[in-house]
């Protein structure tokens, strides 16, 4: 083998194991990203909003409101689950153990059926 050949051929070599280091940090970055995603279970109250209006789950996720305004409630459509009156600053919890769709609103501003100050927590397998 000439001398060019064995650069070439190492040079190759570089190339391969490169390529295959960054596909595996690529795949350990979507990782990554899935895992954050599936522990992001806050929403924001702001002014008379739910941050996200929307917010999708894994069962079993604990659901964090903070509520960043004036007074507000969070009040499931069904009843299922029921926070005090929430003032600036008060947080609520509520864990869905069960897959499905949830529709919540604030008694003040809100009402059932996604009207006005409402939002909807999706749980997924
Ligand atoms: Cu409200």
């Amino acid at each position: 083998m000439s001398k060019i050949a064995q650069i070439a051929s190492v040079l190759a070599l570089l190339l391969v194991l490169c390529h295959t280091s960054a596909e595996g940090k690529g795949r350990r970055l979507r990782f990554t990203q899935t895992a954050t995603a599936n522990q992001n279970s806050v929403v924001m109250i702001n002014g008379s909003t739910f941050d996200p209006k929307v917010l999708k789950v894994k069962r079993g996720t604990t659901v964090e409101w903070i509520n960043n305004s004036n007074r507000h409630s969070v009040d499931a459509d069904d009843g299922s689950f029921n926070s005090e009156v929430l003032k600036q600053g008060e947080k609520f919890q509520h864990t869905f153990d069960r897959s499905g769709t949830y529709p919540y609103y604030c008694r003040f501003h809100g009402a059932k059926g996604g009207k006005e100050m409402a939002g909807k927590i999706v749980v997924g397998k």
